[in-house]
Order: C-alpha cells, then structure tokens, then sequence
C-alpha cells in the first residue's frame, strides 16, 4: 500500500486491530573472539538497548568445556546449593542473603568463602573464568578495568560468577527480568548498589553443556520501563493495566536462542524479560555467568553473581 492510499483509507482494519504491545524488538548480534575488536563499545549498546545482546560463538574450546563439566559436576555438594530450579555452584548473592538475612558473622564468612573460591578458581572450575570476563568486557567497553565487588564490612568479595546446573524435570528458569529482582528485593542490594549502577544490569553466560532439548533462552519483546508486574508464570502485566500472555504470539513477540557448548551470551537482562525454557531429555544443562555493570562513577566494570 502506497503512503497516500494508506493516508486516505482509514479502513475498518486499522481501527479493530489490537494495540501493538511489542514496542521493543529483539535484535541480537553473533560474532567470535577473534572478531571483539569490532564490538568495542558494544557493552554500552547492549544497556542502552541499541542492542539486545551479543552471542559469541566458541568463546570456549570444547577440551576446556569437557574439563569443566566434570570438574563442575564432581565438585563437592557442601559448595553447590539447591534452588528450585536446581543448584548453584558455589552459592550466590541473592540466596546466600536469603539464608543469612542481616547475620552479620554468617555473611562475613560467605564473603570470605567467595574469596578462597576465587583464588582457587581453575582447580574449582577448571578455568581461568575470570580471567576470560575481564579481557572480555575490557574489550567491550573500550578497555575499562573489570573487578569483582568487595564483600560487606570490607570483607573477602562477592563471587564473581556461578554455574548453574537445571536438572530435567527440574523445570525451567521462569520469566523475569533483572531490575525485577532489584525491585522486590532492594534491601538486598543496598550493599552493591553503593559501588554499582545494579539497575539495568547486563547477563552473561556461557553454555557449557545444553540440555538434549528444551532449556533455550527466549528473550521477550517487552521490556521493564513498560511491564512491571509477574501475575504467574505465563502473564505480565504492563504499565497501561493489559495483560500479556507470554505463551500467545499474538499477544507478545520473543526470540528463542539455542546455544552450543563454548558458546558466551552478553544481553540486556536487567532490562528485556526472558526465561530459561523447561529441560527435557536425559541430561542436565550447565551454564557458568553472572552479571555486569558500571561503577557508580563509570570508571570501572563490576562483575559478580
Ligand atoms: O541460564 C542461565 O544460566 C541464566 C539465565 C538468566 O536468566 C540470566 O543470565 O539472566
Ligand atoms: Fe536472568
């Protein structure tokens, strides 16, 4: 239809259709190490949303995926923790601040523990993570420093990224996005907040072994400046009161990404909701990640999980 035809004819179609609440669309780049040196500010882009992620294919060889598979899947259970969608490795932020609440003792010592962990990184993970987050995100961001937070009271750190095993009939990550999190739970990241910009923090992960089918992530086209409310596990309610029902493309769009052993995800997931489809099949999928933001002066990166 030409523009003046399309000027002109107001017809019966244009008035009935449904408000288009899939303002946001979903546009995610794939690249590989070798080519980070074309994406040096795209960290900015990602959180201002020019775009909404960046996979980078084969980030990690498969020898060290095989290697940290089984270190990850050996490690003692007294350092892993069980959620409801299945465990964390070591424990992270959020639940060791949900089991420890304001106990001063208990979280020094969580702190402490996260920094034990961290020198002894590659006999726990069998590799260098941090190692490979820091020249990463140095490299995205125009070559900023990447640290991970000091821990409360000045002690030890926080830790600076988890894996995380979903068993299958375990279920699936449900929709959400990060600054919900920080919304229901600010308490939690008064700490963090005084060094770090949390809200509209960016995810990373990196795919070490993919369930045989399921566990996909799927990113959604709405974001949190628009819908700010979880009714249940498959409706979202935006700022104008609709209701959005994730499982109906007519009411919403969503990009589903499938990703490979070795593979790294960088995306908005402050800002954009997504979920972790359910695990089917025989084996569990593990991912190692965090999350990443700016210091509160931009002049430095912090990383943690
Ligand atoms: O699959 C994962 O490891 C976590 C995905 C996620 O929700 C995130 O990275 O924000
Ligand atoms: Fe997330």
């Amino acid at each position: 239809m030409s523009f003046l035809s399309k000027f002109f004819n107001f017809d019966k179609k244009q008035i009935t259709d449904p408000p288009d609440i899939s303002v946001y669309d979903i546009n995610i780049i794939e690249t590989n190490m070798d080519a980070l040196n074309e994406f040096s500010y795209s960290l900015k882009d990602i959180q201002d949303l020019k775009i909404s992620g960046l996979i980078i294919r084969n980030a990690l060889s498969e020898e060290t995926v095989n290697k940290c598979v089984s270190i990850i899947k050996s490690a003692p259970d007294d350092n892993k923790k069980e959620i409801t969608s299945g465990t964390i490795y070591p424990e992270g932020f959020s639940t060791a601040i949900e089991s420890f609440g304001k106990d001063e003792s208990e979280l020094n010592s969580y702190f402490v523990r996260n920094k034990i962990f961290r020198e002894n990184i590659v006999e726990n993970f069998g590799f260098d993570f941090e190692s490979l987050i820091q020249d990463t995100f140095s490299q995205l961001s125009g070559g900023l420093k990447v640290e991970v937070p000091q821990g409360m009271n000045d002690k030890g750190s926080y830790i600076s990224l988890t894996a995380k095993i979903i068993k299958p009939g375990q279920g699936s990550i449900p929709i959400h996005c990060g600054n919900v999190l920080q919304y229901y739970f600010d308490d939690f990241y008064e700490h963090l907040e005084k060094s770090t910009s949390v809200y509209d923090q960016v995810s990373y992960f990196i795919m070490l072994d993919p369930s045989d089918s399921g566990g996909e992530l799927t990113l959604y086209n709405t974001l949190w400046s628009e819908t700010q409310k979880i009714i249940d596990n498959s409706t979202l309610e935006n700022l104008d009161g609709e209701k959005i029902n994730i499982e109906d493309p007519n009411s919403i769009g969503k990009q589903q990404l499938k990703l490979n052993p070795g593979d790294m995800i960088i995306f908005s997931g402050g800002q954009i909701w997504h979920r972790i489809e359910e695990i089917r099949g025989s084996k569990d999928r593990i991912t190692i990640g965090g999350f990443i933001a700016y210091s509160k002066n931009n002049e430095k990166l912090y990383y943690w999980s």
